[in-house]
């Protein structure tokens, strides 16, 4: 990938050559450590975080599950980031804050493990590609259940739960998808491999519950008030792979994937195969939102 300049480690700012961690980091083996990503948007004003603190929030709370103590403040962490934006340039567009267990020590035991706060920016661009982005990304369902609530912490931004989306997204790619769809242990729709899932149906947006294996999604909080706010009603209830099939238009959202229509699931064109009109509006005011252009939601953006 494209070297941006400047990463955060701990409370300096080092050369993105010299970024380097220990082999014997308990994260590397154990996959303990929590992350976020987040947009950086290029606003008339200048640069801007997009909703950074409730990422950093989430941050916090993902770290919490993990019984991770991280070193630093929400307020703290705000103005590292703000730095390493600040570092880069203004190329960058995605920032990727991560915490993790980054003491040597063998063992699973986390207890007493040195805790290590790094924070890169890079440039993202489109995450499923321009193509998709505009007309369409098409997803299989994965043969990889996604773990129950009983078997991992799945609303936590964790290291080690990405295993699960890693094989989703190999098959899916493989099999010349763009994204997986994984279904959950009581055979519902959960989300994608890094994206939650919507689906358009009667003019009404539905979307999975929280408690239906998904991470709960900042870009998919944003999307539902939007909605909402547009007088689009929204239903957050469990679902299945055929509703997806047969709606009027899906959708996914990330911060990485903003918003992302689906013209095919599983060899099946939804509806005519083309982005809906639903999706359409719901991308572009996301799109001027982001930017700025939209101003009453202007409280989303950390402007630097
Ligand atoms: N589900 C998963 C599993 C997930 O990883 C993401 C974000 C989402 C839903 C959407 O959440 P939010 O970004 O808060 O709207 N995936 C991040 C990582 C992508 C990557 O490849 O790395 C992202 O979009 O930044």
């Amino acid at each position: 990938m494209e070297p941006t300049t400047k990463i955060w480690m701990d409370g300096e700012l080092v050369d993105w050559a010299d970024a380097k961690v220990h082999v014997m980091s308990h994260a590397l083996h154990y996959g303990t450590g929590v992350f976020e990503g987040i947009r950086v948007y290029h606003t008339d004003e200048g640069q801007a975080i997009f909703r950074h603190r409730d990422h950093i929030k989430r941050l916090l709370d993902s770290a919490k599950v993990l019984g991770m103590d991280v070193p630093y403040t929400l307020d703290e962490l705000i103005d590292a980031n703000r730095e390493t934006v600040r570092a880069n340039g203004a190329n960058v567009d995605y920032l990727r804050p991560i915490a993790y267990l980054g003491g040597q020590r063998v063992g699973l035991n986390p207890i007493g493990v040195d805790v290590k706060v790094n924070i890169i920016c890079v440039h993202m661009g489109s995450y499923l590609g321009e193509d998709m982005q505009a007309n369409g990304a098409t997803l299989i369902t994965s043969s990889w259940e996604k773990p129950s609530n009983r078997a991992a912490a799945l609303s936590a931004k964790i290291c080690g739960n990405y295993v699960n989306s890693v094989l989703a997204k190999q098959e899916a790619i493989r099999a010349g998808a763009d994204e997986a769809l994984m279904i959950n242990s009581n055979g519902n729709v959960a989300e994608g491999s890094g994206e939650n899932v919507f689906l358009v149906r009667d003019g009404a947006l539905h979307t999975p519950m929280v408690s239906d294996a998904v991470l709960e999604g900042i870009t998919r909080n944003s999307v539902i008030e939007l909605a909402r706010d547009e007088g689009i009603e929204v239903v957050q209830r469990s679902m299945t792979r055929t509703e997806l099939y047969v709606a009027d238009e899906v959708f996914m959202t990330g911060t990485a994937a903003e918003v992302t229509p689906i013209r095919m699931i599983d060899n099946r064109l939804i509806a005519d195969g083309k982005p809906g009109p639903v999706t359409k509006r719901l991308q572009a005011l996301f799109a001027n939102v982001a930017s700025g252009r939209n101003q009453r939601y202007r409280r989303w953006l950390d402007v630097l």
